[in-house]
């Protein structure tokens, strides 16, 4: 009895969270920011281990582990709150306070709202304990209690009434702050849907037809949207309403700060361009890259026009920190973001708005850039600052200040370990070094020389490139290894290194078997 009273409890302290996190703001609710603050003290290592094991499900795991840990802990103080009831309930209410403090430590804590909903939980579940154990104690032991209709089946049943009772006014709050939770998306749900792109200034150059070869298995040129891997911190995805967005930009050097609106930076010339994104998680031969056809405003125009300037041309600022509505902070060199290359802030992706998985309303990119030290989703501010000043989310946890994108060749098919007939043998797949082009693609089986592959058409030097190789497959087992040449002659090295500090290198290998 004193388990189920405790988990109970529990569950009773997690619902009405739920619904004070509903009525005040839906990311403050107790599992989502304990998520997040374990997601801020993981060390490195052990966030990019769970990024490789878990991929995009590490949230998810995340949360479960949280309840799972929960459970066993109300299971423990339901069962202590039997001798001890006053034990049992501070030990509650010593949890609303670990959820207090966590969403006050969280970055995006928008102030002492965010604790409400794990104090007010925690009351509740402090209460339902109390009057559960209170109803449990009730309960005679062994004699008494066989005896049918009698004084302990009477208090037995008054317990599971009051259990059953707390279980349907704790299931009703939970379900209620969903709701409210819901219709706060809701709003900006709207938003996006009336959104109205207009046409680029500057169309995407026409992708030569050559770009997408036709081998079965390799990557399609255009990722599409559902498909778009998705690399962040947010365990709630921020659903941000057009009306309330704003971006401000100030800091060193900015002569001119200003704050847009999304119709401000609608009105002025965009760009579309395609460009490839890739995350400094990616192992070698690793999934986190996308290549999609963005639409948005040219980021150096806007800066020049707050009277910022890079530091070759005596700009005092050289780090660019995006800050996102999540508190995600993310640092860019300027020099890079005003180079000449399309650095952008995005509101298209694909043809349509920005999906809120990446970004809604706006986000930055910038061609060239791992999307830690770049890509801010969600984005809302931009302070001109330097390397020296500041270091960004995840600098602080020992990732590297500047992270160009390394050259990287991937073998999309054949797949691992395929067994396949012999015979000819399409071998394909991507390979990128954004911002400066890829020139040449070679393969290699076991210890032979290297071939040329056929490269595909190029779309320019932000996207990746397909390549394909026809090789006649003899029985046995082989290692198909490829390295890619960037636009500047330099080969991909073959050095293994880690994701960590600033991204994976070394050449993708598949073994296959020829039977
Ligand atoms: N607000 C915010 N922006 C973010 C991140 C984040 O955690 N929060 N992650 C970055 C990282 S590490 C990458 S690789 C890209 C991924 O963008 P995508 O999810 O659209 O593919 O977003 C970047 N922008
Ligand atoms: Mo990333």
């Amino acid at each position: 009895m004193g388990a189920l009273a405790g988990l109970m409890a529990a569950f009773t302290a997690l619902a009405v969270a739920e619904l004070a996190a509903g009525l005040v703001r839906p990311s403050s609710g107790p599992v989502t920011v304990v998520g997040g603050a374990v997601i801020d003290r993981t060390p490195a290592v052990v966030k990019d281990f769970a990024i490789r094991t878990f991929g995009e499900n590490d949230k998810i795991v995340l949360q479960l582990g949280i309840l799972v840990v929960l459970a066993l802990i109300a299971t423990v103080l339901g069962i202590l709150a039997l001798p001890h009831r006053l034990a049992g309930v501070a030990g509650v209410l010593l949890f609303g306070i670990v959820g207090a403090l966590a969403a006050l430590g969280r970055p995006d804590s928008a102030g002492l709202g965010d604790a409400l909903p794990s104090i007010a939980g925690a009351a509740a579940g402090a209460l339902a304990l109390h009057i559960l154990v209170g109803r449990a104690s009730a309960v005679p032991h062994a004699d008494g209690a066989h005896e049918p209709g009698g004084e302990g089946m009477r208090s037995r049943r008054g317990f599971l009434l009051a259990a059953g009772a707390t279980g349907f006014a704790a299931t009703s709050a939970g379900l209620l702050g969903r709701y409210f939770a819901r219709q706060d998306g809701e709003s900006a749900v709207a938003s996006r849907e009336s959104l109205v792109l207009p046409k680029p200034a500057s169309p995407a150059p026409a992708v030569p037809a050559g770009v997408q070869l036709k081998v079965p298995g390799i990557s399609a040129f255009t990722t599409p949207n559902p498909a778009f891997y998705r690399v962040d911190t947010a365990l709630a995805v921020p659903k941000v309403s057009v009306a309330t967005w704003r971006l401000r930009i100030h800091g060193k050097g900015v002569a001119r700060p200003r704050t847009y609106t999304l119709d401000q930076l609608l009105a002025r010339p965009l760009i579309e361009r395609d460009i490839t994104l890739t995350c400094v998680s990616n192992e070698v031969g690793g999934p986190y890259i996308g290549n999609a056809r963005w639409l948005g405003v040219p980021l150096a125009g806007l800066l020049a026009e707050s009277g910022v300037r890079p530091p070759s041309k005596g700009g005092r600022a050289d780090q660019l920190v995006a800050r996102s509505v999540d508190g995600m902070t993310l640092g860019s060199p300027v020099e890079d973001v005003m180079d000449g290359r399309d650095a952008i802030l995005a509101v298209g992706m694909n043809g349509e708005p920005l999906p809120f998985d990446h970004g809604f309303p706006v986000r930055m990119l910038v061609p060239g850039l791992y999307g830690y030290v770049s890509a801010c989703k969600w984005i809302e501010d931009i302070e001109l600052t330097t390397f020296d000043a500041y270091d960004p989310y995840w600098v602080k946890r020992k990732w590297a200040r500047r992270a160009p994108i390394k050259t990287q060749a991937r073998i999309d098919t054949p797949a691992p370990f395929a067994r396949l007939a012999a015979g000819t043998v399409a071998i394909a797949g991507v390979a990128w070094a954004q911002h400066r082009g890829i020139s040449r693609v070679q393969v290699r089986v076991d210890d032979g020389p290297w071939w040329d592959a056929d490269l595909a058409a190029t779309a320019g030097i932000d996207t990746w490139r397909q390549w394909s190789y026809r090789w006649n497959a003899t029985p046995g087992g082989h290692t198909i290894t490829v390295r890619a040449t960037d636009g500047t002659g330099q080969v991909q090295t073959e050095e293994r290194a880690r994701t960590i500090p600033d991204g994976a290198s070394g050449w993708h290998s598949v073994f296959v078997t020829v039977p």
